[in-house]
């Protein structure tokens, strides 16, 4: 049994489909998406209808909550959020769900974490900043850009996505040398820290997934298709 953890995916339907068979995700694997599952990519609708049967037909499958998802389940969001969305493809969004709308924003309710917690690592969609993962607001777990660049975490292991860089990156805290990973290496699996896995398929750049098996772990990406 592995563990497999994805990036942001934005509506990159063709490469999460892509990920997932580059992994050799199995039924008895443990699968945790990082969240942030609609806007500005091709097709947001897609992509649920593929977690949503990816959940339904294996057990261990986690969906974190990502901000654009949060804005999208919950009808009484900030103005200026709203306002964020908007700039980020919200009405394109709701156009292609069209009727699915109701439906998914109760699914994605129903079937949505805010953290995920292992014995070795935890995970959340952008941050974290308390020691303790139940600890840490809604807003860091889910919105927090700054916490993860600021290095100074240095609690258990907490693998986070939110923030597109080029690569992955390990951040150890307590300003510690930052490590910039590389794919299809293997690494121990570090004690504590960061690990950030967005690396902006939707821009054009890559979706990356992390495969831990014991205490190690590999990572292993898909470009983003032409078009
Ligand atoms: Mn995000």
């Amino acid at each position: 049994m592995k563990t497999i953890i994805i990036g942001d995916i934005h509506g990159c339907i063709d490469e999460l489909k892509e990920l997932i068979s580059l992994v050799n995700f199995k039924s008895e694997d443990k699968l945790i998406f990082l969240g942030d599952y609609i806007d500005r990519g091709p097709s947001s609708l897609k992509v649920l209808e593929y977690l949503k049967e990816l959940k339904e037909n294996n057990t261990n499958v986690y969906l974190l909550l990502g901000n654009h998802d949060y804005r999208f389940i919950n009808d009484n969001i900030m103005f200026i959020d709203n306002l964020a969305w908007i700039l980020t493809g919200k009405h394109k969004t709701l156009k292609e769900l069209g009727k699915y709308e109701e439906e998914y924003k109760k699914w994605l309710k129903k079937n949505t974490i805010k953290y995920y917690e292992d014995t070795l690592f935890q995970c959340a969609h952008a941050s974290i900043k308390n020691e303790n993962i139940k600890k840490n607001s809604l807003y860091t777990l889910v919105y927090d850009h700054f916490s993860p660049k600021s290095n100074t975490y240095a609690g258990l292991l907490t693998i986070v996505g939110h923030s597109a860089l080029k690569e992955p990156r390990y951040y150890p805290g307590n300003n510690g040398k930052i490590e910039f990973l590389k794919y299809d290496q293997e690494y121990l699996l570090p004690e504590k820290g960061i690990i950030h896995l967005d690396t902006g398929c939707v821009y054009g750049n890559k979706l990356t997934a992390m495969i831990i098996q014991d205490n190690k772990f590999v990572l292993k990406y898909i470009s983003k298709k032409a078009g």
